[in-house]
């Protein structure tokens, strides 16, 4: 009976997806209640019969972590990983003679989640909190396809550590529903990972697109491997996606090739990820090695350079949306930002242009952009990389500001800005071949079509 309660729950609470009639819930749940009464000493102490109703909608459960959740120290430059080795040789009494073989692994930017397992079931998933007090997400975490609900021939007890993440189409399709829903777009991958992971509904989890790589773990009834990479691989046989790009290197030289390697392939994972994490893969000599306040001293994540590059801004060109909206956009000599080969920019609006926000405040110091100028470009994740900074220094004397125009590019019509807008928009409507072209794409779009969509659209 209780067996049959607790899924017809899961089904009915957590899936949306109620799998027998409620009478007959009710029906077993009288029956579970009859039994216990008459059976006092056979009732189970976390009985569905002392639950009352769904969840309690009050903020997470909070877990105790048995053993802490780790951060890691960075390393930026080559040299950085050179003195971790050097470190690491000093500590253990080992000459350079030995080898000090380490994985690599991309470094996910997600969210760490400890996933507990008893006798191969899922019994609870926490987040990493403090690293010492976590959220209790267990019912959140059922509903990732990633992530085993049970495992074959894995250890009684069995904590695996990794990542939830999603992916950049994931991302983008979700930011595009919610707003054909008129709710909340998320600000990056990362956020709206972790916004998804930490519903009080997990039926909203259930439609949220996330993933899971494990790269690490927790309590152990017995070890994995005698290995950092074998426990890897073991964590993969039992049925979790691990990273295809984690290898084992000989040394220091390995390491920083497999960064190169990682790098250069940054922009076409199709997730986000901001370094390389080494872990030295002896578990006989990551114990020796011990921690720090709240760092493994066996392990290090190497960053990538910030997603910050300058370069010369060719020409500020205005670009006519479906709506009339002028959208000022900078053609920028190619440059290289974040592994990614940017010409284009977008430059907001005119306010943007001229040192405002879009509330009236002074920006980059109230510094204009120009074409011709210098400029930094930022760029982060998927988002379309802007123009953060001018170099005043490297300006032409000569320039002069840049003026926004009053009539479409397009058509010619009058381009107003209405009084609170930050935006300017070309008057013509269908006169306007840009608008009329993109109103088109619109129409015949699947957004345009979703009837989902209908009424929350325009
Ligand atoms: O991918 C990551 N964000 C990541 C984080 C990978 C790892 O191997 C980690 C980590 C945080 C702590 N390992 C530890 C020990």
């Amino acid at each position: 009976h209780v067996a049959q309660i607790e899924a017809a729950n899961h089904s009915y609470h957590t899936l949306d997806a109620p799998e027998i009639s409620d009478a007959d819930y009710d029906a077993l749940k009288r029956r579970l209640a009859a039994l216990e009464a008459r059976f006092p000493d056979l009732a189970r102490a976390d009985s569905p019969t002392t639950k009352i109703g769904a969840a309690v909608a009050e903020g997470f459960a909070k877990v105790a972590h048995e053993i802490r959740m780790l951060s890691l120290e960075n390393a930026f430059l080559d040299a950085d990983v050179a003195d971790f080795d050097g470190r690491m040789r000093s500590y253990l009494g080992l000459g350079p003679e030995v080898a000090l073989p380490c994985t690599a692994e991309p470094k996910i930017d997600g969210l760490s989640l400890s996933l507990r397992y008893e006798n191969g079931l899922l019994v609870q998933a926490a987040t990493r909190g403090d690293g010492a007090l976590g959220e209790n997400v267990t019912e959140n975490a059922r509903t990732i396809a990633d992530i085993p609900q049970h495992l074959t021939g894995a250890p009684a007890v069995l904590e695996v550590r990794g990542e939830v993440y999603m992916s950049h189409a994931d991302f983008a399709a979700l930011n595009a529903r919610q707003a054909e829903r008129g709710e909340k777009s998320f600000a990056n991958p990362r956020n709206a990972a972790a916004g998804s992971l930490r519903q009080l509904d997990a039926r909203i989890t259930a439609s949220r697109p996330l993933k899971f790589f494990a790269y690490s773990w927790g309590v152990l009834s017995e070890p994995l491997s005698d290995t950092q990479f074998g426990a890897i691989e073991r964590l993969k046989a039992l049925g979790f996606q691990t990273n295809p790009l984690t290898r084992l290197c000989a040394d220091t030289a390995e390491m920083l090739a497999q960064y190169r390697a990682i790098e250069a392939q940054r922009a076409t994972l199709g997730y986000d990820i901001d370094g390389v994490v080494y872990k030295l893969n002896d578990l006989a000599l990551q114990a020796r090695l011990g921690f720090r306040a709240t760092t493994p001293r066996w392990a290090i994540a190497h960053k990538f350079p910030a997603e910050l590059a300058w370069t010369r801004l060719e020409k500020i060109e205005i670009q006519v949306g479906r709506t009339g909206a002028l959208s000022p956009v900078a053609r920028l000599a190619p440059v290289t930002v974040g592994g990614v080969v940017v010409s284009n920019a977008t430059l907001h609006n005119e306010d943007y242009i001229a040192g405002l926000s879009s509330k009236g405040e002074v920006i980059r110091d109230g510094k204009d952009i120009r074409e011709g100028d210098w400029v930094q470009v930022y760029r982060a994740g998927d988002v379309i990389p802007k123009v953060a900074d001018v170099d005043l220094l490297r300006r032409d004397p000569a320039s002069q500001p840049f003026v926004f125009p009053h009539l479409c590019p397009e058509c010619g019509s009058e381009a107003l800005r209405e009084e609170g807008d930050a935006v300017r928009r070309c008057t013509g409507g269908l006169i306007c071949p840009a608008q009329a072209v993109e109103k088109l794409k619109h129409f015949v779009s699947r957004a345009a079509f979703d009837i989902e969509g209908l009424g929350a659209k325009q």
